[in-house]
């Protein structure tokens, strides 16, 4: 017998309308501001409060996501031993993506990011967020319980979570060692969850740098219909 919860509704009571002009103040004000976002792959050992991080992960948490699954796990790291552990895993992994098995296509697509198997930053920003995303939920019993577009929602979490921390003055490195397994055994995490990306978080190092490469425009990015 498949059970069926009723729906239950309540007002949409938070909604807020904005005039227009308010809208189109609002949307540029926020573009303005998220443009100036880098991936920063310099970062600083400045210690963040924890409490910033927790904000924006709840923030994440607000993500929509598929049957409402909330189908995310974010592993904050800060133990100094943790990071070692997990900086010298995914360099071994690095070593062997950039001298044996990445394809020469790729190479020359990351180029332009100027990236190799080093990866001080794990160890040198004061945060690493490992996203987790679970791909089925254990209910009672260890009942498997199946998630809906896990990925898409975990994506969609993520890029809320990066637009959270550079709105509190951060910046980010969304970090994708190849493979990430390690992950789960390093921080315990059970085997319905598989490593999404590592975001590396805190403050640019002093005279910090980033690829010098562009965005594409709105007309590059849209059609209209
Ligand atoms: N995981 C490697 C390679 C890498 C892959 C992509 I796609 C990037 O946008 C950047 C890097 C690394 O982290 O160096």
């Amino acid at each position: 017998m498949v059970k069926r919860t009723d729906p239950k509704f309540i007002p949409l009571k938070d909604y807020r309308e904005f005039p227009v002009v308010e809208m189109k103040r609002r949307a540029a004000a926020f573009f303005s501001d998220l443009r100036r976002r880098r991936t920063v792959r310099h970062f600083s050992d400045r210690p963040v409060p924890a409490a910033i991080i927790d904000d924006c992960l709840r923030a994440a948490g607000t993500a929509p996501s598929g049957a409402n699954m909330q189908p995310w796990h974010f592993a904050v790291v800060t133990d100094p031993g943790l990071k070692r552990q997990i900086r010298e895993a995914a360099e071994r992994e690095e070593e062997e993506f950039y001298s044996k098995r990445v394809p020469p296509e790729w190479l020359e697509a990351l180029a332009p990011l100027g990236t190799n198997q080093n990866k001080p930053f794990l160890e040198k920003a004061p945060f690493l967020i490992v996203i987790f995303a679970q791909i089925f939920g254990l209910g009672r019993g260890g009942r498997k319980i199946k998630h809906y577009y896990a990925l898409e929602s975990v994506g969609i979490a993520t890029g809320i979570l990066i637009t959270a921390l550079h709105n509190a003055g951060l910046v980010s490195l969304t970090h994708t060692p190849s493979p990430m397994g390690f992950l789960n055994q390093i921080l315990g995490r059970p085997a319905n969850e598989r490593p999404f990306l590592i975001l590396v978080v805190g403050h640019p190092a002093a005279g910090a740098v980033v690829p010098d490469i562009g965005r594409k425009s709105l007309d590059e990015i849209r059609t209209k219909f």
